[in-house]
């Protein structure tokens, strides 16, 4: 068994158990961690004595803060390649989870953002409790929605994919049902009872999943009211507009406290994340998961090459400051030419699957 103290495995009964296990950095994702859960999915999808695979994250506070962007951070600033190693093996992760072939249970019960989104919407079964703030924050960091985020966030009900990748909005558990990002949610104090009723099933019965969804509808409870539910047609019309900037003067001219509040937000964000990504839940509509990767693969080495990531990690997570100066410092300065560099082949650097 592939382990490593950053990330622990169990089989018990028929069920495979991962736990991200950096409590103290919120099990923020970080390429051992990476490399030792892609080998380990692979063997448990392969032995038919595993029947379902459950990932939650070590302590009460989080599921997974992100990738290991700080270590990326240095990386960059140091010339290591872990800015070109560490995208392309976490986007491999995500697309095992996207195929995986047996239930994929991610209790996502506290702090899960960006890169523990992509440990968790890719599966079958996504959890959610009291604890869970589910965001992706991205272009707070001078960084875009990625993790698959080019194939889910487009496919979310009505605009909600582009309102969440260009505000970072933070869902609790009826928002994130409401999003379509989990499935279900059970009360927090009834989370590590539902792991460990996995691991009791008898898998000879009855389908997996539908044996899964038993032992889920055994422990979950109503969510309660979405909060953005009351501002789906307000989301639905501005995020409709055709830039950013058009967007910005949609939600201005509403007139609306809450699309005041949701303007100031976006106006914080990186210029640069703000177009780009923009960009990439357009195109992302019309991608297969695999073309969908390959374009944010594109995307993660241009932000590597840029400035913004720099500047926006120095701010949110080393100096913590909260005040990036991004280059360009508003939108005008952010040109087509610009967010087109952002989409170009890479050769030989391409991401390849296999
Ligand atoms: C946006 C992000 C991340 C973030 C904050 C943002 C992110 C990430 C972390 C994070 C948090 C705590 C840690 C850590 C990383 O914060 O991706 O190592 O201990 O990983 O505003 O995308």
């Amino acid at each position: 068994m592939n382990e490593t103290e950053e990330v622990l495995f169990e089989a018990r009964g028929s069920v495979g158990y991962v736990t991200l296990n950096r409590p103290q950095a919120l099990n923020a994702l970080t390429l051992p961690m990476i490399r030792a859960i892609s080998p380990q999915l692979v063997a448990w999808q392969e032995d038919s004595r595993v029947k379902a695979v459950v990932i939650r994250g070590a302590g009460e506070r989080a599921f997974c803060a992100g990738g290991d962007v700080r270590a990326v951070w240095a990386a960059g600033r140091d010339g290591d390649p872990l800015t070109e190693v560490f995208f392309r093996e976490e986007y491999r992760l995500n697309r095992l989870i996207h195929c995986f072939a047996k239930p994929y249970v991610a209790l996502i019960d506290g702090i899960t953002m960006g890169g523990g989104v992509g440990l968790s919407v890719h599966g079958s079964h996504r959890v959610v409790g009291d604890r869970t703030l589910l965001a992706m924050p991205e272009v707070g960091i001078g960084l875009f929605p990625d993790v698959g985020g080019s194939y889910f966030l487009p496919r979310l009900p009505g605009r909600l994919g582009l309102f969440l990748a260009l505000t970072g909005w933070r869902l609790g558990a009826a928002d994130a049902i409401h999003c379509g990002l989990a499935t279900d949610y059970v009360p927090s104090d009834r989370m590590n009872a539902l792991a460990a009723a996995f691991a009791e099933l008898d898998w000879s019965k009855d389908g997996a999943d539908a044996l899964v969804d038993g032992v889920i509808d055994r422990f979950k409870a109503e969510a309660g009211p979405a909060e953005l539910a009351a501002h789906q047609d307000l989301i639905d019309h501005c995020f409709s507009a055709a830039s950013v900037e058009s967007l910005l003067a949609a939600l201005d001219a509403s007139g609306d406290d809450w699309a005041a509040k949701v303007a100031k937000i976006i106006r914080r964000q990186s210029p640069t994340s703000l177009k780009v990504t923009f960009a990439q839940i357009e195109r992302g509509a019309e991608l297969d998961f695999d073309q969908a990767m390959i374009q944010e693969y594109r995307m993660s080495q241009a932000f590597m090459a840029g400035g913004d990531f720099y500047e926006g990690i120095r701010s949110v997570l080393v100096d913590k400051d909260n005040q990036p100066k991004w280059s360009p410092p508003d939108l005008t300065g952010v040109t087509p030419a610009v967010v087109e560099r952002h989409f170009l082949p890479l050769g030989k650097r391409e991401l390849t699957f296999n």
